[in-house]
């Protein structure tokens, strides 16, 4: 496995010394965002973490490695390149054997944050379930792996691109612990508030570190979601939202968009149709989880 990992030397350090570490992924970063602004946010997130005192640690798969931590030079060739290949559980072990350019999702960065003994990991939405996935059966692998993987993920919620009372159900049926921070309603992501409750609420790091040691006391599988919603100054209203996302859903279905390009073309679609409100606000919560993940990492890294 020490062939396949390669951990930039502030992680290796900090692992080894037990200090807070928070891993981050990479798909955000290719598919998520245009350039720059995908790289000023990703120097920002790596910033805030850094500035709560961990140390982050960005995803690739590149030239046959996993690499764990990315140099500041790499970050700015991957947030320029082209072609990156979308690497969930099921593309790992292929992206590595062809040595492909790799960004990895929600689910591919538990799988490496895990393999390391990274606990915490702090994103801007995970995948889920999407609209007419009864016909589609399109559900993000990220699902499972929230099952399965233990890692805490940090999360604004589900996209509201999702079906999210599909989603929650998903969730609940997999046993993964769905946990909003610091309010009862479960966030949508761009917005403060889904209309759904969340199943579970916490309102402190300590609590969440807590209820992650338990778990794995408890020998249970999986991590746990934790939604905190976009700071109240950065959020759009669901009801701007609403009429843009089924127009964008209403195209995607038109155009026969399927499988991966799924996600990034509904947010690219309602990018435009906000006229950047969607990134604005998509960078501001992924900063807001940073310091969320960092709070939490330093919590579980405390003897
Ligand atoms: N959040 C964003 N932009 C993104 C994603 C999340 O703001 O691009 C990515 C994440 O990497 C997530 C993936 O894991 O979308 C889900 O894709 P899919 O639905 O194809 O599993
Ligand atoms: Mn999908």
């Amino acid at each position: 496995m020490n062939d396949i990992m390669v951990l930039a030397q502030d992680v290796k350090v900090a692992l080894e010394a037990g200090t807070p570490v928070v891993a981050l992924e990479s798909t955000i970063i290719t598919h998520g965002m245009p350039y720059p602004k995908n790289l000023e946010t990703a120097q920002a997130v790596e910033a805030e973490i850094r500035a709560a005192g961990a140390v982050p640690a960005t995803m690739t798969a590149m030239g046959g490695k996993i690499r764990i931590g990315l140099e500041a030079t790499d970050l700015e060739a991957l947030a320029q390149a082209k072609d990156v290949m979308k690497v969930s559980r099921a593309d790992l072990a292929v992206a590595l054997a062809t040595g492909a350019v790799g960004a990895t999702t929600v689910a591919a960065t538990m799988i490496c944050a895990a393999m390391v003994g990274i606990k915490v990991f702090a994103t801007g939405g995970i995948g889920g379930v999407h609209q007419g996935a009864e016909d589609s059966f399109d559900i993000s692998a990220d699902l499972r792996e929230l099952a399965e993987t233990p890692v805490t993920v940090v999360a604004a919620g589900a996209k509201a691109i999702l079906d999210l009372p599909k989603t929650l159900e998903t969730l609940e049926t997999l046993g993964v612990p769905v946990i909003a921070y610091g309010q009862d309603a479960f966030p949508a992501f761009w917005s403060r508030d889904s209309g759904l409750p969340a199943p579970l609420r916490l309102d402190h790091p300590a609590e969440i570190a807590a209820a992650h040691r338990t778990r794995q006391a408890l020998g249970l599988p999986g991590g746990q979601l934790v939604t905190n919603p976009i700071p109240e100054a950065d959020e759009l209203s669901r009801d701007m939202l609403s009429p843009l996302i089924a127009q964008a859903q209403a195209e995607a279905d038109a155009a026969g968009v399927t499988g991966k390009a799924v996600t990034p073309f509904l947010l690219q679609r309602l990018f435009e149709l906000t006229e950047g409100r969607t990134l604005a606000a998509n960078i501001a919560l992924v900063k807001n989880n940073a310091r969320l993940g960092a709070a939490i990492a330093k919590e579980l890294a405390a003897p």
